[in-house]
This record gives structure tokens, sequence and C-alpha cells, in this order.
């Protein structure tokens, strides 16, 4: 069963890669903040305890991400699956450990200047967590989901005030969590600054290391 992750900063790329490596490979995808914004939404418990941390650029508490955590992969015991957004620190990477074996851990290295310019642009279809940027994807029509036609919304967490917060809690905490996967043998570090220039070297990865089964053919016509 192949299990893996991907890390980085805030606006680093992880959903806009991951949308990618799920369509070329048979994988499910968790974004652990798309759950959470879902979870705030529908106002259930998790969603009342997490909005004001997430609005703030704050992590959740490890206790209510926990169990959130476990009850989601519970649900995907027998699916091979990509964790976006789990784990944020070393507490949680040794948490993960006592749930589930992973293959891979992935991270993108993409400068913070990059990331400040990408965010300001950045709209979400919350119902499903499609990905637009003004500039990089935009939608064909302003505004307006390309496949529901429904209502672009920005992120609270995306005001310069959070990203700034959110980026600094992810420099603190990238160091030890990384030599936490590097000392397992399982981290692959992929440094850029274009995903549309990363995601061919991450394909080419993961067509080595994905067993043949799960390679979704390109359909020939
Ligand atoms: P999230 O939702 O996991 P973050 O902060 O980790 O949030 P985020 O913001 O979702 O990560 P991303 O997925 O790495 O960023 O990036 P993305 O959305 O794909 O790309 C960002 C923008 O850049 C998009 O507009 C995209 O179109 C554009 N883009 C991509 N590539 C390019 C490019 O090459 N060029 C250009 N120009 N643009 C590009 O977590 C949210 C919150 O939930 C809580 C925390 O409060 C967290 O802050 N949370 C947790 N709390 C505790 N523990 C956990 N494990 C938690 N997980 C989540
Ligand atoms: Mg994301």
């Amino acid at each position: 069963m192949f299990r893996m992750v991907i890390l980085g900063a805030p606006g680093s790329g992880k959903g806009t890669i991951s949308n990618r490596i799920i369509r070329d490979f048979a994988l499910k995808h968790l974004s652990v903040g798309d759950v959470l914004r879902s979870h705030v939404n529908n106002k259930s418990s998790v969603g009342q305890e997490a909005e004001s941390y997430m609005k703030a650029g704050k992590l959740v508490p490890d206790a209510t991400m926990v169990k959130l955590i476990s009850y989601e992969l519970k649900r995907l015991d027998s699916v091979p699956w990509l964790l976006d957004g789990f784990p944020r620190n070393v507490s949680q990477a040794k948490m993960l450990t006592n749930i589930s074996k992973l293959d891979l851990v992935l991270s993108l290295d993409v400068p913070n200047q990059i990331i400040i310019d990408r965010i300001k642009e950045r709209w979400i279809h919350e119902p499903s967590g499609r990905i637009y940027n003004t500039s990089f994807n935009p939608p064909t029509v302003p505004g307006k989901d390309d496949v529901t036609g429904e209502k672009l919304t920005q992120r609270p967490d995306d005001a310069p005030e959070a990203v700034g917060r959110r980026l600094t809690l992810y420099s603190d905490n990238t160091k030890p969590i990384l030599e936490f996967y590097a000392e397992k043998h399982i981290l692959k570090e992929f440094r850029g600054t274009e995903s549309n220039e990363i995601y061919p070297r991450v394909k080419l990865f993961l067509e080595e290391i994905i067993p043949k089964e799960l390679h979704i053919l390109e359909k020939s016509n």
C-alpha cells in the first residue's frame, strides 16, 4: 500500500502539485486544510474550535488534529493516499508514525517572496477545494468556478498579517521535521520557483517509486 506526504510552506504549491499527482497516479488526496475549512463551514465542534486559530494563521492544537487525522485516515484504511497539510511539527510526525507506515515524504522548497506574491492572487472554490490564481491559473470566467459556475472566495488566512505568521511558523518547524524524515530515508526535496517546472521532475521521480499498477496511463486520443 503506497502512502506519501507532501510538505511545504503555505502557498508553496502543495495543493497545485497534489492535484497533478492525483491526475497521474491513483492516490486519494487528503488535504487537511480543506477538511478543516469544511468543518468551519459546517460549524461542527472541530470547526468552531479551529476557526480562530486558522484565521490568525496559527496551528490548530495537536490534540484536535490527532483525533481528526486518526478518523480521516481510518476511512482510507484500504487505499493508497497522498496526505497534504499533516504533519506540521515533530509531535504530529511521531503520531503519524503510529497510525501508518509512510513510503515517501515529498517537500517543496519555494522562496518566501515568490509565495507572498502568489497568495495575494489566490482564489478558491471552497466546496471542492479547487485552487485558482488570477495570473497563474485564472478561472475561465472571472470570480466563478470552472466546473460549477459558483462564486470563488479568498481564504481569511490569506490576509497579509496571517500569511506572515504562517510563513514564520512553517520555517520554525521545518528543520526538525525534515531531519525526522531524512533519518528515516524517506525524504525527497524539490526546490524551485514555478510549479510548471517543479512538477515534471516530481512526476519522473514518482514514476520510479510508485508501483506501476497505480500509474494512470494517458489516453491515446
Ligand atoms: P492549509 O490549507 O494546509 P497551508 O498554509 O499549508 O494551508 P496553502 O496555503 O493551502 O498551505 P499550498 O497548498 O501549498 O498552500 O499552495 P497552493 O494553494 O497550491 O498554491 C498557492 C497559490 O499559488 C494558488 O493560488 C496557486 O494557484 C498559485 N500557484 C501555484 N503554483 C504557482 C506557480 O508556479 N506560479 C504562480 N504564479 N502561482 C502559482 O492549512 C490552513 C490552516 O489550517 C490549519 C492551520 O491553521 C493552517 O494555517 N492546519 C493545521 N493546524 C494544525 N495542524 C495541522 N496539521 C494543520 N493543517 C492545517
Ligand atoms: Mg493547500
